[in-house]
């Protein structure tokens, strides 16, 4: 029996990695002097890793070796992420980033129906509370039973440990549960910690391999703008998600 849905963040709720994260990492570094600037196309390789300290790391390992690290290079990090977490929250705060199509819909919906929801992300609290606050609602964060975030877990997407962090929160087993994730990583994480997932593609992920989901889908779709399926079980197909057809996808 369904009783929670799981939701990843960036990508998935919002279209937050291209128009957020990755301006406001670049706001960080010339705050603080450096000439590292991540373009659109560069930030896609980027994502290979998740958590932004360790795509800071990953960046400098493989695209600047010729950057002499400081004797303080992990000080240097923290406070970049620091940095990049105010410029994000800022961003969200003037303005805000849309949800992505029926997101809100689908939300609302869940909760008249009983459903617990719960975030299990790699970006930091204060980022998806920010996000839930602007792009949602004002009391966004409190839809919300469980929200799994950042360094909760050392292991970070791939792994699957969020996903059962969040699960033991909100004391359910994974057959109770379903996942939304937009991303290889995520869904080899939600995958792993036993999850049958949802997931809707975007420009940076609309090539990964999603084998196993549910429904591969543009979106989650809106009465008047429907979601086009994309996975070969059900190709062409189009509609939107409700908490009814969520039913009958994990009935099989
Ligand atoms: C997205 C990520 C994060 C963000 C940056 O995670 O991989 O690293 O890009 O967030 P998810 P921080 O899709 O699981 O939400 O800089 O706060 O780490
Ligand atoms: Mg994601």
């Amino acid at each position: 029996m369904l009783k929670a849905l799981l939701f990843d963040v960036d990508g998935t709720l919002a279209d937050t990695e291209r128009d957020g994260h990755r301006p406001a990492f670049n706001a960080a570094f010339r705050e603080v002097g450096l000439d590292w600037d991540w373009d659109v196309p560069l930030y896609g390789e980027l994502q290979a890793v998740t958590g932004g300290k360790e795509r800071m790391r990953y960046y400098i390992e493989r695209f600047r070796p010729d950057y002499e690290k400081p004797a303080d290079f992990d000080e240097l990090v923290a406070k970049l992420h620091q940095v990049k977490t105010r410029h994000y929250t800022q961003l969200l705060a003037a303005g805000g980033i849309p949800l992505r199509p029926g997101v809100k819909r689908l939300l609302r919906e869940a909760r008249e129906a009983g459903l617990s929801l719960a975030v299990a992300t790699t970006t930091t609290p204060e980022n998806v509370t920010a996000l839930l606050r602007h792009s949602l609602a004002e009391d966004g964060a409190d839809w919300f039973t469980v929200i799994a975030a950042g360094d909760i877990v050392p292991a970070k997407k791939p792994a699957p440990d969020i996903y059962l962090w969040a699960m033991r929160q909100l004391g359910l087993r994974p057959e109770e549960c379903l996942a939304f994730e937009d991303s290889e990583n995520g869904i080899r994480a939600s995958q792993g910690a036993g999850l049958k997932t949802v997931a809707t593609v975007n420009d940076y992920t609309r090539g990964h391999d999603f084998s196993g989901a549910l429904a591969v889908l543009s979106d989650l779709g809106e009465v008047e703008a429907p979601y086009r399926r994309l996975d070969a079980a059900g190709l062409g197909e189009q509609g939107y998600v409700d908490v009814p057809r969520l039913r009958a996808w994990l009935a099989g």
